[in-house]
């Protein structure tokens, strides 16, 4: 029987988007605006603060383009806790003036692609700065005053190109390829990898962040030259936007 790839789960992530429905939000009184952005604003300082759980990590991004307006991204040790989190939010007077045009769960992940070792001897075997890199992939924290593009992702299992079907030494070669083309983007570029098979349409969710949203789009367009991606990749719909402190949901609301 083929052996699937370890795989070691940290984090489960919720990308939470919400459009705003503005009309209702222009013709809303003075003061019912006022409460709803206070509510909202308490709501992201707690949750930036993880005041709701034991450990995790949250933003909120303005969405440029008609697909969404909000971004609430959580990073939490349990999918429950994302659920109660999601649930929070819509107890908030703001919620009242927004929809839910889509959303993305998956839990990160790190795989035998990154580290034989560490899946074989385990965490202790393996030196003090993989060990923070597998962590910091597994408990990936939020960059503040960045750009964030989000897209979910699979692996292609086609009738000519199948990843499922390559050996796992075809496959580690591929990564260790896009690897190679990550590591250029070092200090440039963060990414989370969440894996969705099971809760979600595509298999991964990848997050980027970035200070220069070229960077975002170059590292995109140079891992589409990369086997890996060229071959085998398959994307959904991207979305891009930017993060901001949740004191400026005010001045974000009001144009
Ligand atoms: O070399 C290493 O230590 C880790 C290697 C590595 C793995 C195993 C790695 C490195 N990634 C891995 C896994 Mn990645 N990654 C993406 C995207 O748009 C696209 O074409 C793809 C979206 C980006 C931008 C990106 C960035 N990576 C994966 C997987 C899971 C594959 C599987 O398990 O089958 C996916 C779906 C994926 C997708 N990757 C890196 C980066 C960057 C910047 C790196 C450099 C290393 C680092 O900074 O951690």
């Amino acid at each position: 029987m083929p052996q699937a790839p370890q795989t070691e789960e940290g984090w489960y992530a919720l990308h939470d988007f919400r459009s705003i429905d503005w009309d209702a939000w222009r013709d809303a009184p003075e003061r019912e605006r006022e409460r709803a952005v206070s509510e909202a604003v308490d709501y992201l300082q707690s949750h930036e603060a993880i005041e709701d759980a034991d450990d995790g990590a949250s933003a909120v991004f303005s969405i440029v383009g008609h697909k969404a307006d909000l971004l609430i991204i959580h990073f939490r040790p349990t999918l429950d806790a994302l659920s109660t989190a999601e649930r929070r939010f819509e107890q908030t007077a703001l919620a009242g003036f927004t929809d839910q045009p889509t959303s993305y769960v998956s839990v990160t992940e790190v795989s035998g692609y990154v580290s034989d070792e560490y899946f074989e001897e385990g965490a202790d075997a393996v030196d003090e700065g993989l060990r923070r890199y597998i962590e910091g992939k597994m408990k990936p924290d939020i960059p503040d005053d960045e750009y964030v593009s989000f897209y979910p992702m699979s692996k292609r299992r086609g009738e000519e190109y199948n990843w499922y079907d390559l050996s796992f030494e075809e496959r580690a070669e591929l990564m260790s390829g896009h690897g190679d083309v990550g590591r250029k983007y070092a200090g440039k570029i963060k990414q989370v990898i969440a894996s969705s098979v099971g809760f979600d349409d595509y298999e991964w969710g990848v997050t980027l962040f970035g200070s220069d949203p070229t960077d975002i789009k170059d590292i995109v367009y140079e891992m589409r030259f990369d086997e890996a991606s060229s071959r085998y990749g398959e994307f959904g719909q991207f979305y891009v936007g930017r993060r901001f402190p949740p004191t400026d949901l005010g001045a974000y609301l009001a144009g």
